[in-house]
């Protein structure tokens, strides 16, 4: 299949596993495309039948902010003529799903791609509920082909928040590539990252308010105080100044690590002893589910589909939103005991390999994208 895919190109999730399906795909055979306005995080170095197609626009005094969306649309448009595109699958709805229908209803005829749309989160529990863009997001899901959703609370938000029914949805999980994410890494950065052989917590995150990342700091404080440990902070956004002040006032800020950005994280992962995602609202976690991948337990909050990614009790432990005090007992459980430790470990591995990795989902992704060949005009209508 000849796929077009865009995506946001910026430090996140729904990126990373855009660009994580696309290398998947083409080394499946197909000949895949990514379009966007900077190349995708994670897209290094070359690969065979991988393209990347960057979209313009030109600065205009006139345009304090330039119409991005329009531009993606030409280019989803141009990038499907030229290379005959079978499919358009777009990551995050906002402003994709809207671009890829407008490019579709320029192309007009049998030959239009047909469109698939991945909703990943906040462009269904946070963004897509603003009025402002309320409306055009149900349209433009309602206007895709296919439509896909992470995880099963993610279709049911769909459903709730936007009147999409859910039967119209698929649920396709995230992946991993277990080859990549896997414990036995060399070299290990584990003595520079806790050069005195404490434990190593982790989080990993673009740092944004639903994160909750003053709580990790705050976990990490109370785990401090009975076991010797490490919070390694990697990621950035809006919300690590906040970290850093809890830290300072907390008093543990010399035993914490802000690494910032890094696209190699399975390097960093396979290192901890312990993996801390405690945000307000998770559709996925696909963070969680590297750290797993790692042989990483995790302790998280059981918010929207974590518990479908995290098993409580067994790859890790799961607490209600906010409670740092109950997360940090379950860390310092986890800590002490070897054996509770290696048999998360183990089970979080095993439930990666088993479940969600790339060999188990790319496939499942190719035989909707079939589905959807086959199957004809748009689904429902707006
Ligand atoms: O929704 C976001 O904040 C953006 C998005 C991203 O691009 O990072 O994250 C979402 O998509 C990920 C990949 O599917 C999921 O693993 C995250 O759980 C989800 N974030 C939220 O729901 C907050």
């Amino acid at each position: 299949m000849k796929i077009g895919i865009a995506c946001h190109p910026t430090y996140g999730g729904s990126g990373a596993v855009a660009t994580e399906l696309g290398l998947e795909l083409a080394g499946r055979g197909h000949e895949i495309h990514f379009i966007s306005y900077a190349q995708p995080f994670r897209l290094a170095g070359f690969q065979e039948r991988v393209y990347f197609h960057e979209v313009e626009m030109d600065q205009y005094p006139l345009f304090e902010h330039p119409p991005y969306s329009l531009a993606l649309a030409v280019s989803i448009h141009q990038v499907a003529r030229e290379y005959d595109l079978d499919l358009v699958h777009v990551h995050y709805a906002i402003p994709h799903a809207a671009s890829a229908w407008i490019a579709r209803e320029m192309h007009q005829g049998p030959d239009a791609p047909k469109i698939v749309t991945t909703l990943h989160g906040t462009d269904i529990t946070l963004v897509g509920q603003h009025p402002s863009f309320h409306s055009i997001t149900r349209f433009s899901i309602l206007k895709s082909d296919g439509i896909t959703a992470v995880s099963s609370f993610l279709r049911e938000e769909t459903e709730r928040n936007f009147d999409v029914d859910a039967r119209r949805i698929r649920v396709i999980p995230n992946f991993i590539n277990t080859e990549n994410y896997k414990r036995d890494r060399k070299p290990c950065h584990r003595g520079t990252l806790a050069p005195d052989g404490e434990k190593i917590l982790m989080h990993v995150s673009n740092f944004r308010r639903v994160k909750r990342v003053e709580h990790v700091v705050g976990i990490f404080a109370r785990v401090r105080e009975k076991i010797p440990s490490r919070l390694i902070m990697v990621g950035d956004g809006p919300d690590r100044p906040r970290a850093q002040r809890v830290a300072q006032k907390l008093g543990v800020a010399d035993g914490v690590s802000f690494l910032g950005k890094h696209t190699s994280v399975d390097e960093l992962l396979a290192c901890a002893d312990l993996f801390l995602l405690p945000s307000e609202s998770e559709s996925f976690g696909l963070a969680a589910l590297e750290a797993m991948a790692c042989g990483t337990p995790v302790v998280a909050s059981a918010v929207g589909g974590v518990p479908e990614v995290v098993e409580d009790g067994v790859s890790g432990f799961l607490f209600p939103n906010g409670d740092v005090p109950a997360m940090a007992e379950g860390a310092v459980r986890l800590l002490s005991s070897e054996s509770l430790w290696e048999e998360m470990s183990a089970a979080g591995r095993g439930i990666a390999v088993d479940r969600f990795s790339a060999e188990r989902v790319v496939p499942v992704y190719e035989s909707y994208y079939r589905e959807v060949l086959e199957g004809g005009g748009p689904v429902g209508s707006a």
